[in-house]
């Protein structure tokens, strides 16, 4: 192997060294470990060092690395410590994620590195997002991901390189190409000639170099680095290499030929390159000796101050505490001066409609935070399908809205990485129904993220849902049920224009991800009366919308309205409804009040019926309020179909043509 050390000093070359030569004595000790069972799982990076060694010292400790499962080389080159990291992979509660995370899915903002979710492709994203903060702020720095070959062919890393280049942001794609994909080998991955080919086809530079030669890759990254500052643009890198052990260790590696084994065996990054500062005289065998010794003992050392390490005992309270991250202070004061939780009539100004209140709330949070930024297709100067941004971009500029390329995967992941960078961003789905094509990105890396490691995401997602329009199966689906059973998200649901505006104001002021549900029927038929200044609606807390004796009705969202409109049409009973507004987390409180007003509780919404938040809600009342009962709790849904097309199909779908059926059954128990 040929090294050019160009203008690098011993001292430098030494410093270099000794980066590459510690995570294989780790990686050794910790395979020891793992045959005396100390150790669960473990992803050997044995023969592929130089590459997260040499990216990682080529760039500044201050930018964002996104590694993966074999990247031990970033954590150690980052100086994270020892003992720590023997008790993160412990699970032991001083570990970087309190035990909650295995092996190398952690990260730690305290030395700018992202924890990984174990699906391959979803980081990449996070990275455009880290290097959009950077360029929003006109900072001289990137950001860099790792992909392996099999990851390249997961959609997510077509959607991050597209994103990364249509934006023109300063991220470095790094591909590992060590041949297999657990045991698929490339030829059963992709069919073009190198990975790096793809770069032409995303409009972006790239490069294909030894990943096995530290220099190389430490060069080529500086190198990278500065162009993609200096051009304002991504770059991708295909570093080739050998991974010299199985998968993780348990599964071998039958499936790889000897010969490979034979020939890479002879490009082993750390005895090249040992053998390179030997030839060159910069280091001795005794030095090179005495420096494996001196790592031999540290390595016992850390590993020691891990094995006392006090067992773990569960704390359930601090369990449930951590999977949302407080407002900070200043938020939680601002929000508290400008709680309203009742509407007040404001005679003066006529009535506003719903999608005016959503309006007024994007653009009064986007004047309070210089630092929000809105994404989504065709939100700029179109104004977005349901225009609710026209104007934005005149007012805000194209930086801070800014329309997206198809991606919704890649979109939610940069708002996460804006969030990395304390940014806070709103992602307008242009139907709630797309949400599916951006389902990972929400239900493991945003809900996730604070609970594992500590990092707040900080978005907001719109989502123009529901029926009654015409649309369709895939123009007006509830899928908000989706995401209630997921830990980590909050997800609002307001039926009125006082709760659209103060709801999507507590949403954006929140640093947790939060969907916001906004029924695109009740955009332009309905107006309400609320206050011009901002305000928030707590999150976490219903609403009685109107007081009876006889039935309680449980909704939200056009349920509210379906209520409503029913108790017109019939004054001879009395409904008492309350709006749940939050599905998650649910006012438990509100629901017990509302139960025990009548005795007889319909749950009524527009999603289908099994599995909606209606079963959540009457699986609680049943199990904490069944003295307070006078007949079963009952359900009101729509059809277990998906919706149809057909108006009078439609019709019959939705939950509100077996209301009258419904209240008559509860009410004659
Ligand atoms: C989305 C997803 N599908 C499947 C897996 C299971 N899996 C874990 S690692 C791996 C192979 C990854 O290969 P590659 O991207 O080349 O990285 P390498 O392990 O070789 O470093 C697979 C299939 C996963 N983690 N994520």
């Amino acid at each position: 192997m040929n090294f050019f050390r160009k203008e690098l000093s011993n001292d430098e070359l030494i410093y270099i060294y000794r980066n590459l030569l510690l995570p294989r004595m780790i990686e050794e000790k910790m395979l020891v470990l793992l045959r005396q069972g100390r150790i669960s799982k473990w992803f050997s990076g044995i023969g592929q060092e130089a590459i997260a060694v040499g990216s990682t010292l080529a760039l500044q400790k201050n930018e964002w690395i996104m590694p993966l499962h074999r990247n031990l080389g970033v954590f150690t080159s980052r100086q994270m410590s020892l003992q720590k990291l023997f008790m993160q992979w412990q699970g032991n509660k001083d570990g970087y994620s309190k035990g909650r995370e295995r092996s190398f899915h952690f990260g730690s903002k305290a030395h700018h590195i992202c924890g990984m979710i174990s699906h391959l492709g979803p980081q990449l994203a996070l990275a455009d997002g880290v290097a959009l903060a950077h360029q929003l702020r006109k900072e001289q720095k990137v950001s860099l991901a790792y992909s392996g070959d099999g990851g390249t062919s997961e959609g997510d890393f077509h959607e991050a390189l597209n994103i990364a280049a249509v934006w023109d942001l300063p991220v470095i794609f790094l591909i590992e190409n060590n041949g297999y994909g657990l045991s698929t080998p490339v030829s059963e991955q992709y069919r073009c000639q190198n990975l790096v080919d793809k770069a032409r086809g995303y409009g972006m530079e790239g490069v294909r170099i030894n990943g096995n030669n530290v220099l190389e890759v430490y060069d080529t990254i500086k190198g990278v680095r500065e162009y993609c500052i200096r051009n304002r643009k991504p770059y991708l890198v295909e570093c080739m290499t050998f991974r010299m052990r199985g998968h993780e260790e348990a599964s071998g590696t039958k499936y790889v030929p000897q010969e490979l084994f034979k020939k890479w065996v002879q490009q082993d990054p750390v005895r090249s390159f040992e053998q390179y500062l030997l030839a060159e005289k910069v280091l001795t065998q005794t030095e090179i000796t005495n420096i494996r010794n001196g790592f031999k003992d540290y390595i016992e050392e850390e590993l020691q101050h891990a094995f006392d390490a006090q067992p773990m005992i569960p704390d359930t309270a601090e369990e449930l505490r951590d999977v949302y991250a407080k407002q900070s202070v200043i938020h939680s004061q601002w929000s508290l001066a400008n709680r309203v939780d009742e509407p007040e009539p404001v005679t003066d100004e006529p009535a506003k409609r719903f999608i005016d209140a959503i309006t007024e709330a994007l653009k009064q949070s986007m004047e309070k935070h210089t630092h929000l930024v809105l994404m989504g297709q065709d939100i700029a100067e179109y104004g977005g399908a349901f225009k609710i941004t026209e104007g934005f971009v005149e007012q805000f500029g194209k930086e801070r809205v800014r329309n997206t390329p198809l991606c919704e995967s890649a979109v939610i992941g940069t708002a996460l990485g804006l969030s990395l960078e304390a940014f806070k961003s709103v992602v307008e789905m242009q139907f709630a129904d797309f949400v599916t094509m951006g389902f990972n990105q929400i239900v493991n890396n945003l809900a996730k993220i604070y609970y594992r490691w500590g990092q707040p995401a900080d978005v907001v997602i719109r989502m123009p849902t529901g029926g009654g329009v015409g649309a369709g199966p895939f123009h007006s689906q509830s899928n908000e049920a989706w995401f209630t059973h997921v830990p980590g998200l909050k997800v609002v649901y307001p039926s009125s224009p006082h709760d659209a505006k103060g709801l999507l104001i507590a949403a954006i002021n929140d640093p947790n991800p939060v969907l916001y549900f906004e029924h695109k029927a009740l955009y332009r038929s309905i107006s309400g009366h609320f206050p011009g200044q901002p305000y928030e609606v707590e999150i976490g807390k219903a609403r009685v919308v109107q007081q009876g004796e006889d039935i309680t009705v449980i909704s939200y969202g056009m349920g509210v309205h379906w209520t409503l409109h029913y108790q017109q049409q019939h004054p001879e009973i009395s409904l008492h409804l309350l709006d749940l507004r939050t599905l998650l987390p649910l006012d438990y409180e509100a629901i017990r009040k509302a139960v025990k007003q009548t005795g007889k509780v319909l749950i009524l919404h527009e999603d289908t019926l099994t599995g909606g938040i209606g079963a959540e809600v009457a699986a609680w009342v049943g199990e904490h309020c069944y003295e307070l009962l006078d007949a079963p709790v009952m359900r009101c849904a729509s059809l277990d179909t998906p919706v149809p097309f057909n108006t009078e199909l439609e019709k019959n779908f939705m939950a509100e043509s077996r209301l009258d059926e419904c209240i008559k059954k509860l009410e004659a128990y």
